[in-house]
């Protein structure tokens, strides 16, 4: 399914007159504070986050699944998901895949196909937290972190050649995400699994092109439930150290334990220019992989505040961030969720360009808390949505994405294309 730039500006015609009154609005608000709001405009356009392309089909539970029709069954589809998000959000140009959950069968024309939808190939990702049907050995007792190096070599060579297949799309980055852990306390030498991931995670990173980066996730639980080899972000900034200049720590909002300062862990890891990736999504308990910005908006501008002060603040040389949505689930239609999810990323993003910087620091100088705390909210209580749907207007998108995508019965027409029984690869 292709949306029509004729379909795109004839909506947005209807829409253009209430747009323009909120842009108006706000831009006199902004005006009075002296702020540039057609700079924030700008680096909205630029501010592209990649989708997974496990997230397109329905996500489930370990109790169920629930399917809503008319999901990609192969990676083209998957691309031409992602092109309809991309053509109505201006904001989701680049795809993330999962090794082997999606394997390109044909790299140029899967090139092709996506570049034909303006989107890139962004991090790869390894996968030895499933056994494969062709796979020797099992992962059932760890991967990277093995007693046995049969498998430790088997899940070894599996990362490399998802560096190849990532190489063959023009990616620039490969993450690795590792279940590896145990259940029962005894069960596994800790350092020894730490030693092990350490050797595996060097031996991949010797596979790695010069120009890639590799990005090594933390998570403190689950599926194991007694202890994970990597279960925080000092353990994968160690373990990052242990590998070289191109490896870096990636921060996945869903792998932290409740109440964890995640805004102080971005902000540390950014000075020490050693913050590689970002996965958004939201939670109330764990890793629930919630759409982002539904549970703890203010958490997200907290976060984005601090990654906006790393950006611009950068003399630790932090390269610029692979951003991703990792997140999916099971009630509501992907497509409008990673819209939906997409419009609170850039949210964030916007309320915290909006922070009054500089009167932050002079408050912090004098340890005045409460104008800290002012000037925070009230970058964070303005209603910037007008600045996102302008940008995204200018880029050529939908002024309002998920309006655009009801009234023109995407889903229908995707039922009708690929019927309501097509299942997705992934989780
Ligand atoms: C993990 C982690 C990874 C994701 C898998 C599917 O919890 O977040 O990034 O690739 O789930
Ligand atoms: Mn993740
Ligand atoms: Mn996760």
């Amino acid at each position: 399914m292709k949306i029509r730039n004729s379909d795109l500006s004839k909506f947005n015609q209807h829409y253009k007159s209430e747009h323009y009154e909120n842009l108006g609005i706000l831009n006199n608000q902004l005006d009075r504070k002296k702020i540039d709001s057609r700079a924030i405009v700008e680096k909205l356009q630029n501010f592209q986050v990649a989708i997974p392309s496990w997230a397109l089909g329905a996500g489930g539970t370990r109790f169920g699944r629930f399917s809503y029709g008319g999901e990609p069954s192969n990676l083209e589809e998957k691309i031409d998901d992602v092109g309809v998000i991309h053509a109505l959000t201006q904001s989701a140009g680049a795809i993330s895949l999962h090794i082997p959950w999606d394997i390109p069968k044909d790299a140029i024309a899967i090139k092709e196909q996506a570049s034909e939808h303006g989107i890139v190939f962004d991090a790869v990702n390894s996968n030895t937290f499933q056994d494969q049907s062709e796979q020797k050995h099992s992962y059932k007792y760890g991967s990277l972190c093995n007693v046995n190096k049969d498998i430790r070599d088997q899940a070894i060579a599996h990362n490399q050649e998802v560096i190849d297949y990532g190489k063959a799309l023009d990616s620039k980055s490969m993450t690795v995400w590792l279940s590896d852990g145990s259940n029962f306390p005894g069960q596994q030498d800790f350092k020894k699994a730490f030693q092990n991931t350490q050797d595996s995670l060097q031996q991949i990173y010797q596979h790695l092109p010069d120009d890639w980066k590799l990005f090594i996730e933390y998570k403190p639980y689950e599926p194991n439930f007694y202890s994970t080899v990597i279960p925080d972000w000092g353990t994968s900034l160690m373990l990052a150290e242990g590998c070289g200049s191109q490896a870096y720590t990636l921060v996945d909002l869903g792998h932290h334990l409740p109440n964890t300062n995640i805004e102080q862990i971005v902000a540390i890891l950014m000075m020490k220019g050693k913050l590689g990736g970002f996965h958004f999504n939201d939670s109330k308990y764990g890793d629930d992989d919630l759409t982002c910005g539904s549970i703890k908006p203010y958490q997200l501008f907290l976060i984005f505040n601090e990654l906006v002060d790393g950006m611009e603040n950068n003399e630790s040389g932090n390269p610029p961030l692979a951003w991703m949505i990792d997140a999916s689930h099971n009630i509501k239609d992907p497509l409008e969720d990673l819209i939906q999810s997409l419009e609170a990323i850039r949210i964030a993003y916007a309320q915290a360009l909006l922070i009054d910087r500089a009167a932050l620091l002079r408050a912090r100088e004098e340890s005045d808390v409460v104008r800290c705390q002012e000037i925070m909210q009230a970058a964070y209580r303005y209603d910037v949505r007008p600045l996102l749907a302008e940008a995204r207007r200018l880029s050529g998108g939908a002024i309002d994405p998920i309006g655009f995508y009801r009234d023109k019965g995407v889903r229908k027409g995707l039922i009708k294309e690929r019927g309501v029984n097509s299942v997705a690869s992934g989780l």
